[in-house]
């Protein structure tokens, strides 16, 4: 396919995953994230594929944003999908105990960069009067759960901004919409929990959770429906996912 894909996050998990599907069909990929030795790796086993472009900025610094994209080579510049895709839960705690830093944290990045990213590109979407913006957000932007409310918040912001964006991007033919999945086995709950890897890893055991690469497919099939076809809003769980709080475990 003969189009570049901005994706944020692309250092692990469902970024990592996306690059790595749309780079097997030819899509020119701009893969950010903050880690640089995992950028370099997977620009380098996917050059093989497609041009790789990466940069490494913080979604939270809002100048690092600008700066990155204004700097993109001539080739890169004219990104015609955006994958909004970074961010993380920070913490699993009751409000009235919750850690401030980790609703910055949440805040500033699954909201305020998924916001400094999109604006930065948008010019150039505007003015080809086309684009795609794949908005990832979740079952928890959907259905707040216990514990999980700043987390909730971020995600139901992405919902209303997913909403907000498709209303004013209308008149210039850009498609936008979100997929929102539930449990994914990424390096999601190992963030959340700090590094706490044993807890990390119970949140998927006991059942068969959705692997980045399930929600890479997804992606792709969004991106490659007819121009006519825009998937507004999509969720998606693991089978033995009924809603937030409830997933059948075998015992
Ligand atoms: P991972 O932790 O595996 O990946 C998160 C990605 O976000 C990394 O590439 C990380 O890159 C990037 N990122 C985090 N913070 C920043 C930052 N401040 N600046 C730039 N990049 C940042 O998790 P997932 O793949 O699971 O998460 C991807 C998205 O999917 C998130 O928005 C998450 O909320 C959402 N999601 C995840 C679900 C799950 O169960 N896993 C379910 C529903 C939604 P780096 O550290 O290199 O900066
Ligand atoms: C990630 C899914 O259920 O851990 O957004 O919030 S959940």
């Amino acid at each position: 396919m003969n189009k570049t894909a901005f994706i944020t996050g692309a250092t692990s998990g469902i970024g990592k995953a996306t690059a790595k599907l749309f780079a097997y069909h030819g899509i020119a990929l701009v893969l950010c994230g903050r880690r640089q030795a995992n950028l370099d790796a997977l620009a380098k086993k996917l050059s093989a594929h497609t041009k790789v472009y990466t940069l490494n900025f913080d979604v939270r610094d809002k100048e690092a944003v600008e700066t990155a994209i204004k700097s993109l080579p001539e080739d890169f510049a004219s990104i015609d999908i955006l994958v909004n895709n970074a961010g993380n839960a920070h913490g699993l705690d009751p409000i009235q105990t919750g850690d401030l830093s980790d609703w910055d944290a949440m805040i500033d990045i699954n909201v305020k960069g998924l916001l400094y990213v999109s604006r930065a590109i948008l010019p150039v979407m505007v003015a080809n009067r086309s684009g795609h913006i794949i908005n990832i957000g979740s079952t928890a932007g959907k259905e707040v759960y216990p514990n999980g409310n700043v987390y909730c918040a971020s995600k139901y912001a992405v919902d209303a901004i997913n909403q907000g964006m498709r209303i004013d991007l209308n008149e210039y033919g850009i498609r936008v919409g979100a997929v929102n999945p539930g449990l994914v086995e990424t390096e999601f709950s190992e963030v959340r929990f700090k590094g706490d890897e044993l807890r990390a890893a119970k949140v998927y055991q006991g059942y068969k959770p959705l692997l980045p690469e399930d929600i890479a497919d997804i992606i792709y099939f969004v991106v490659t429906r007819p121009y006519h076809v825009n998937i507004a809003d999509l969720v998606v769980m693991p089978t033995a996912q009924a809603s937030s709080t409830i997933v059948k475990k075998q015992v």
